[in-house]
């Protein structure tokens, strides 16, 4: 239906199209100064950066549609608005439209559920290790399971992350041939740069969940299961995250801090927590041997 339209709709509508224009722009530009506040962190691992990588996908996807959505509907309310003296047209159904966005969006999905699979494998599996690992990589790991998945070369470093209300205890290799009595740390994991870490993340307590953001994805600390995760940092530093499950009342104390550091620091690192664990449990020993003693003096008639 053509109706005229006057000078002043005009300017409102040419306004209306302007503001649009410009709030679209600014949505664009500012995307990536905002890049860490709607996309996952990125720089510690690369599975955290394909995790990135596929969510930059699915967001410039998601905002196409989005403004394309809007835009339409915003041009829509403007230029066929309610007019005085004016008769909407009565409209049904369009089959082409209809099939078009249906069979559109079926397709958006297909293609981003591909994408997603082919990616995740590569998310999921660690490389190996770079040329300068820390050489305790590929030492028993704590628990053997099957479904850890290993660097194409079988060599990782193994570090099982327990959770408890409400600290992270992380147990290195470098105990008997089984794993078990090797040194750990609370709360601050250390690690060698270049060298590929994987985690056997399990609870003590209740649910609690292992998030280390810029080192990949959340993965659930249930009691009573092994869940698996890994890491390659290139750059030593410190990578911070928290447990992102809640689990008590003092769930927001339940930071963690993983410190990387070259795998020589590392090595001495991990061989001097082990002395000083060592001598601590000497010294309580013999601080238990000594009451035992007293004991027995004190209770011999
Ligand atoms: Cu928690």
């Amino acid at each position: 239906m053509a109706r005229a339209t006057s000078p002043s709709h005009r300017r409102t509508l040419r306004c209306l199209l302007v503001v649009a224009l410009a709030l679209g722009a600014l949505a664009l530009l500012a995307a990536p100064a905002l890049g860490g506040t709607f996309t996952p962190q990125t720089g510690g691992s690369p599975n955290a950066n394909r995790i990135d990588s596929l969510y930059r996908v699915a967001l410039w996807i998601a905002l196409v549609i989005f403004f394309a959505v809007e835009g339409a509907l915003v041009y829509s309310l403007v230029r066929f608005r309610a007019r005085r003296g004016a008769m909407a047209a009565q409209i049904r159904g369009h089959a082409r439209l209809e099939m078009g966005w249906t069979v559109g969006a079926a397709v958006i999905l297909v293609a981003l559920a591909v994408l997603t699979f082919a990616k995740l494998d590569s998310i999921r599996t660690p490389p190996n290790s770079g040329p300068g690992e820390a050489q305790l990589a590929g030492r028993p790991a704590l628990y053997a399971t099957l479904d850890r998945r290993l660097p194409p070369n079988g060599k990782s470093l193994n570090i099982q992350v327990n959770g408890q209300q409400y600290l992270w205890r992380f147990t290195y290799p470098g105990g008997g041939p089984t794993g078990f009595g090797g040194p750990y740390s609370y709360q601050e994991m250390v690690v060698p740069t270049d060298t590929t870490v994987t985690l056997d993340v399990v609870s003590q307590d209740v649910a609690h969940s292992w998030w280390i953001p810029a080192l990949g994805g959340k993965v659930d600390a249930v009691p009573g299961y092994v869940n698996h995760t890994w890491f390659k940092i290139h750059k030593p530093g410190l990578y911070a995250g928290e447990c992102a499950e809640m689990c008590g009342r003092r769930h927001a104390d339940m930071i963690a801090v993983v410190r990387a550091v070259d795998p020589d620091r590392f090595e001495a690192w991990l061989a001097q927590r082990q002395a000083d664990i060592q001598a601590a449990n000497k010294a309580a020993e013999s601080a238990r041997a000594r009451i035992a003693r007293q004991g027995g003096l004190a209770g011999s008639p």
